[in-house]
């Protein structure tokens, strides 16, 4: 079985390593992480072998493959083209009670959580997150990097520029363009069209602050 390398050792690491180790087609060999308190913790039974400058020698070795097991934030994408410059091919983590329908797209390094619907006609971007029990109805487009938290329901035709972040339990009415790098709070209902670089929030949702870039 060919061998993977997972980066991050938080919360986020311990739902990824489950999904990898339920579809079985990857052995993990261990997680990184530059907390060195957590060097040779366990996590699902899987070892903190260090921090980030182990990518290099493990791939000199012969891992070849790696997952993001961060969930935050710039560090995720700043990492993930870390370890693809470095030459890992970053593997998908779909998990195997999700629903991914057959006419959908899922980019570099997806993490599809247990309890997602991903309907027909759906573009998903490379390493984005699509948290537990959220939906991406049909025809929705998805940037690269996005995380669409748990229980967030996108209806038809929702597009979201690469960054941004869904909130937890968020609504998007169909066909709303949400924006790069721009935030939707935990619950907000969003029904008009949100720029790049904000964070809205509420029922109907309101921009609340203007991200610095
Ligand atoms: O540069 C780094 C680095 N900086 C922080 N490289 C590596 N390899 N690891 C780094 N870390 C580590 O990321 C921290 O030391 C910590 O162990 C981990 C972040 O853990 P935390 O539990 O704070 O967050 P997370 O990214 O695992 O999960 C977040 O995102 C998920 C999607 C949380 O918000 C979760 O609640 C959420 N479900």
């Amino acid at each position: 079985m060919a061998e993977a390398i997972g980066i991050g050792a938080g919360g986020h690491a311990k739902v990824v390593v489950e999904i990898i180790q339920l579809v079985g087609q990857y052995q993990i060999v261990g997680l990184l992480d530059s907390d060195e308190k957590k060097l040779d913790s366990v996590i699902c039974g899987v070892r903190v072998l260090g921090d980030d400058s182990l990518l290099s020698p493990l791939f000199a070795k012969g891992t070849r493959h790696a997952f993001m097991s961060l969930g935050s934030g710039s560090l995720r994408q700043e990492l993930y083209e870390h370890a693809r410059a470095l030459g890992f091919e970053m593997i998908s983590a779909v998990h195997p009670q999700s629903v991914v329908s057959r006419f959908a797209r899922l980019g570099n390094g997806p993490t599809i959580m247990a309890a997602v619907i991903i309907n027909p006609g759906t573009m998903i971007g490379d390493n984005v997150i699509i948290n537990s029990g959220a939906i991406v109805d049909h025809d929705c487009v998805i940037g690269d990097h996005v995380h669409v938290a748990s229980g967030a329901c996108l209806s038809g035709g929702v597009i979201v520029g690469g960054r941004s972040h869904i909130g937890a339990g968020a609504v998007v009415r169909q066909g709303i363009s949400i924006g790069e790098n721009s935030i939707v709070g935990a619950g907000a209902v969003v029904v008009k069209n949100v720029p790049d670089n904000v964070t809205v929030v509420g029922v109907p949702a309101r921009i609340h602050e203007r991200q610095t870039v």
